[in-house]
């Protein structure tokens, strides 16, 4: 089937899980009765996507904080007592970040809980998402390894450990989350690729990695003002991943300034092309996706296009997200009639 689509990962939770519209936001509950909301509204989250037409889902990141937190969370030798606060993706803006204290280990499985929750409550093809190692070593402090190289290889192999696990529990495609490559451009063609090589290793799954211009927050939006009227981050980093096993990339494209040409760079690649933008409530219509879609045929064959949204819907409202699932649904259907 020819544009199968899917999303960047992370839905809105919703209010009896966690509070609304945030980034990090605060549980509601805690122990048991936090597991079970976690549980339920990751059964939600599939099936908003499955109603939407959404083709290869995810468990809506539902059941962690925050994208690249949650993760953390299940790793010994990270202190969450003593967070401090830190400029992250240089500065952009200022978050309070846990400490690496000591030698990095998984303290067990990160996400078999949610991972098995949703594979057990859907036939599709279902995609499970990880914050990528140069994305981590950038979204918290370092008070042991002095070395930020060092400690991504060490994030990499943690991340390479749960990789597996996860494809073991059924998972059809492992997604790492970079937004870090379109800020530290040199570094990631020098070693932030290698460094998700290194957290793919042996995976037989189907692989991506997601690059993006953030969420719809305020910091990004203001932050995409100074980029100037083209977006050419991606032209410096595309080669390495184009020569890399990564099999997928997922782009912005919907209302950005990246210049469509950049994708021509991609030979190797399956395009998760963002058609539907996360930083405006403003849905879509079909039409606005299929144009889109059809923007990205001129760079890239369309048996290679993997609608998707720009960015996580993580901090937006439900009523917006879920109308622009169905945008997205509805566009790559229209999509198919016209362009098939
Ligand atoms: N998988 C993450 C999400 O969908 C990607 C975040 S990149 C800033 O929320």
């Amino acid at each position: 089937m020819l544009f199968p689509t899917t999303i960047a990962g992370s839905l809105p939770k919703p209010e009896w899980l966690a509070e609304p519209n945030k980034l990090w936001p605060t549980w509601r509950s805690s122990g048991d009765e936090l597991a079970r909301a976690k549980r339920d509204a990751t059964l939600l989250a599939v099936k908003v996507q499955e109603d939407a037409g959404v083709d290869i889902v995810t468990e809506g990141e539902q059941a962690r904080q925050h994208f690249v937190h949650g993760f953390l969370e299940k790793v010994d030798g990270i202190d969450f007592a003593h967070k401090v606060e830190m400029g992250i993706r240089k500065d952009r803006y200022k978050a309070m970040v846990p400490q690496v204290i000591a030698p990095l280990q998984l303290k067990g499985r990160v996400h078999a809980f949610e991972a098995r929750a949703a594979r057990a409550h859907t036939t599709n093809k279902f995609k499970f998402t990880l914050p990528g190692p140069m994305t981590i070593i950038d979204t918290l402090s370092d008070s042991y390894y002095g070395d930020r190289v060092k400690m991504a290889f060490a994030f990499a192999e943690l991340l390479n450990q749960e990789a597996l696990a996860l494809q073991a529990d059924g998972v059809d495609m492992i997604q790492f989350d970079e937004p870090a490559f379109n800020v530290f451009m040199d570094e990631a063609a020098d070693w932030g690729v290698k460094a998700l090589e290194r957290a793919a290793q042996g995976l037989t799954c189907a692989t991506a990695v997601h690059i993006c211009y953030g969420y719809g927050i305020k910091a990004n939006t203001d932050w995409k003002e100074t980029l100037g009227s083209e977006w050419r981050q991606y032209e410096e980093i595309f080669p390495a991943i184009d020569a890399s096993p990564i099999q997928q990339v997922a782009i912005e494209c919907r209302n950005s300034r990246v210049p469509l040409e950049l994708l021509g760079l991609l030979k190797n690649k399956i395009v998760q092309a963002g058609v539907i933008d996360v930083a405006s409530d403003t849905v879509e219509t079909p039409e606005d996706v299929v144009a889109t879609i059809e923007a990205v045929m001129k760079h890239v064959p369309k048996d290679k296009i993997v609608p998707t949204t720009n960015c996580g819907m993580a901090p937006m409202q439900r009523d917006i997200a879920e109308a622009k699932l169905r945008a997205l649904g509805a566009g790559a259907k229209l999509a198919r009639q016209k362009l098939g």
